[in-house]
């Protein structure tokens, strides 16, 4: 485990970081040292590019406190993250309820409503969000928005079921979101499946309908064959911020 220590340090100085990598890291580090206390023992860890700073910290934290801890990833890249920095992995069957979980988010606005998804893990990410004390997110100034959908503007991510995809399209179309896609994989030779075997359908919305996020995630979950929006209302403790300038925001 000092190997995994060591190798976070090294990880973290060794690479000439641009400013919004920089932003991601002042804001991982800020959340990890305001809400990982050494009594924490279970410990939710999220998806994205923000959050290997968050595991990179927490490994700094030494191994006399992480051998003692519990790392609950919300996907594949997190398990992998985990494991590469020598933490010890479980998953959220043993700890359903869990000390504090860190994400990223694709936008946040003033009441700490997010839209996340953008890499496809939203069921598992709101399952470890809702089974967290503190729920804490971590992103760069490019997700710090006021109302949902301004610099969000791909949509709201939808898992849904494979085989009733098409029909939650219709329906979202006739809900309001014209532009509802099936997502699409890289080389666009199929659609991206998810770590649990489903589809991802990205639904822009018209910025009135954003203006309630609540009232739209109900909306949206209660069509047959949505398995998970990533709409994250009344979920989130905190949002750490990283600035261009080098300093934080944080909302609470
Ligand atoms: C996850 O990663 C997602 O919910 C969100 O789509 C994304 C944020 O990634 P990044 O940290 O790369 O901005 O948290």
């Amino acid at each position: 485990n000092s190997d995994a220590n060591s190798s976070a340090q090294k990880s973290s100085q060794a690479r000439q970081l641009d400013p919004v990598e920089s932003a991601k890291r002042a804001a991982a580090y800020a959340a990890v040292d305001n809400h990982v206390k050494p009594n924490h023992v279970v410990i939710g860890i999220g998806s994205g590019s923000t959050v290997p700073y968050v595991v990179e910290r927490i490994a700094q934290q030494g191994a006399a406190v992480n051998e003692k801890r519990w790392f609950v990833p919300t996907g594949f890249q997190s398990k992998e993250l985990i494991i590469d920095a020598g933490l010890r992995v479980a998953d959220v069957d043993s700890f359903p309820s869990i000390d504090v979980t860190i994400d990223g988010a694709d936008e946040v606005d003033n009441a700490l409503n997010c839209i996340k998804g953008g890499g496809a893990c939203q069921l598992r990410e709101k399952v470890l969000a809702e089974a967290a004390n503190d729920f804490i997110v971590v992103a760069d100034y490019r997700k710090n928005g006021t109302q949902l959908g301004t610099k969000w503007t791909q949509g709201i991510p939808i898992e849904v079921a494979p085989f009733a995809f098409a029909k939650v399209l219709q329906n979202l179309k006739r809900m309001g979101s014209a532009d509802a896609k099936l997502r699409m994989g890289k080389a666009k030779a199929g659609p991206v499946v998810t770590d649990n075997g489903n589809f991802c359908i990205d639904a822009p919305f018209p910025l009135s309908y954003m203006k309630d996020p609540s009232e739209l995630l109900v909306k949206i979950k209660l069509l047959t064959g949505v398995v998970e929006v990533g709409l994250f209302c009344n979920m989130c403790k905190a949002a750490y911020f990283g600035n261009q300038d080098g300093t934080i925001t944080i909302k609470t």
